[in-house]
């Protein structure tokens, strides 16, 4: 109750800021684009991790107004990075099932690209197969809306929840991002990267675009880069960043 009462005035209070971790092409061993996460500093309680406080603002609403905050921040600082003549690629932002839900949602994303000029085709929103799961007909009016701007969409953590696939066939998906805990299993005994593997030949078969999250190790990098992974996103390769740090990185790679 304590960290809600914190977290309602989170926003206003400027305690929230968005970090940024690139995305690797495996077959170019280039910069693809960027994932922007959320991070939340509290005077009282110092760093909150995002597992526990986006749970939290799931569960009592509160992330339809953090996660417009984060759309809005990190789509302002992509088209302010874009006018200075970075190579951007691509911006993801998490969008949580409630927030899709919200009335109005498609709408909120069409204003928020036409008030910070972002290229619509350079975001792409990442999704969880709750969203998904949920009442089909409302979601799938609001991903077709976006579609039709030109956003992409992407399923976050895919494997780990309940999407049948016959819906994701149905659905307007043009990425998976594989779980990091199937990344992870590759190279161990229990597991062993058959999971991975799996669901690189479903989106191969589906004709989606596949993202490997949580890559640590050069075992797992060659393992997913064999496989015909597109893109690949970890520790190993950078950890997310701040503003400052990502400006940094450009001037150094891209
Ligand atoms: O960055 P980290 O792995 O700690 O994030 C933990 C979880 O929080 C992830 O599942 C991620 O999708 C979610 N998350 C991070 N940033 C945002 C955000 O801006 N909006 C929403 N809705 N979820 C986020
Ligand atoms: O659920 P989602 O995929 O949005 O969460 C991304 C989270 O995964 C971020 O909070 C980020 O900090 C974390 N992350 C990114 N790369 C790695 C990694 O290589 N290993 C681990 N354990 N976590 C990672
Ligand atoms: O600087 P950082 O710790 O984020 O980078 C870790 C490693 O990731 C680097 O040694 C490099 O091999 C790889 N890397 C980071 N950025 C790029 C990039 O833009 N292009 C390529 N090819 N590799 C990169
Ligand atoms: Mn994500
Ligand atoms: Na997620």
């Amino acid at each position: 109750h304590n960290l809600e009462r914190h977290l309602r005035k989170a926003v206003g209070r400027g305690e929230l800021a968005m970090h940024y971790q690139p995305l690797f092409d495996i077959a170019l061993g280039q910069y693809s684009g960027m994932e922007a996460l959320m991070r939340w500093d509290n005077p009282e309680l110092g760093e909150v991790r995002p597992e526990e406080f986006i749970p939290l603002a799931e569960d009592t609403g509160l992330i339809v107004s953090i996660g417009e905050w984060s759309l809005r921040q990190s789509c302002r600082q992509a088209a302010t990075w874009v006018s200075q003549g970075m190579t951007l690629a691509r911006l993801a932002v998490n969008v949580s099932a409630m927030q899709v839900l919200h009335k109005g949602f498609a709408q909120l994303v069409s204003s928020i690209l036409a008030e910070t000029g972002l290229d619509p085709r350079l975001l792409e929103l990442e999704l969880t197969e709750s969203a998904i799961i949920s009442d089909e007909g409302t979601v799938l009016a609001v991903l077709l809306s976006l579609k039709q701007m030109g956003v992409q969409l992407a399923i976050d953590d895919f494997g780990i929840g309940y999407s049948s696939l016959g819906r994701l066939k149905r659905f307007p998906i043009d990425r998976l991002k594989i779980d990091k805990s199937f990344v992870g299993d590759i190279g161990q005994d229990s597991g062993n990267g058959g999971i991975a593997n799996a669901v690189i030949a479903l989106a191969e078969g589906m004709g989606m675009k596949v993202t490997a999250e949580g890559v640590e190790t050069d075992g797992q990098l060659d393992y997913l880069k064999n496989r015909r992974c597109h893109e690949v996103q970890g520790f190993l390769l950078s950890r997310p960043l701040t503003a400052l740090q990502i400006e940094a990185f450009f001037r150094q790679w891209a």
